[in-house]
């Protein structure tokens, strides 16, 4: 995958907002999101028929704009609305197994270390997800804090793949991110929860640009 795309990538589900995901998603895309992840996770999130029906729409609003639509953790919803790839945390489906499923969809793992980098790498992931840069209330199992240099760490372990900071990043705080060697930021309440999505994105990608 272009590690473009990493720029500024959008990861949400309804839990995660306090509007419609729709409309959320519309404006982000506006403010110049370039990827975006559908993550149905934690207290209230959607089951089923309606989980099936918010993805749907929001795939359809991400073709429309030609944003590549990731599912996170669910394999099975990916293939059935045939989504552009998958997102594997650690504790999900084995990356390697994912792979074999989704052939060259897009598969963006989740690493939290150097030695879950390189596992990572070895499974044949297109991108890997880095967290937590820092504090975060939206994540409730979280490991610890992993501050920006562990980006640094993984590359210097020799990791070129496009690489993604998650966890905590808002509006002066994506710099060091990208100064410590990621490709791009991934956020979910610093613009789900934003009171002008459209603006919060312009001003992370902006941010973003500039480092
Ligand atoms: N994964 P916010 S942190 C989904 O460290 C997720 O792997 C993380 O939400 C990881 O941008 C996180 O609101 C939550 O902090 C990100």
């Amino acid at each position: 995958m272009k590690k473009e795309l990493l720029e500024l990538y959008l990861v949400l589900g309804s839990p995660n907002c306090n509007r419609d995901p729709r409309h959320v998603l519309r404006e982000a895309i506006e403010g110049g999101i370039t990827l975006f992840q559908y993550r149905e996770k934690g207290t209230g999130s959607l089951e089923d028929s309606e989980k099936l029906e918010l993805a749907k729409d929001l795939l359809s609003i991400c073709r429309e704009h030609q944003i590549p639509f990731i599912v996170n953790d669910d394999i099975n919803l990916a293939l059935e609305i045939d989504a552009d790839g998958v997102h594997i945390g650690q504790e999900d489906e084995l990356a390697t197994s994912a792979r074999e499923k989704i052939g060259d969809k897009i598969l963006g793992v989740s690493a939290h270390n150097v030695e879950e980098a390189l596992a990572a790498v070895k499974a044949g992931a297109d991108y890997i997800g880095v967290g937590p840069m820092y504090e975060t209330s939206t994540k409730t199992d979280v490991r610890e804090v992993q501050g920006p240099e562990v980006i640094g760490l993984i590359r210097e372990a020799g990791v070129t793949l496009p690489l993604v900071g998650i966890g905590g990043i808002s509006q002066g705080k994506a710099e060091a991110v990208i100064k410590a060697g990621a490709n791009g930021v991934a956020v979910i309440s610093a613009i789900s929860m934003a009171e002008f999505p459209l603006k919060s994105a312009q001003g992370l990608l902006g941010e973003v640009r500039k480092s």
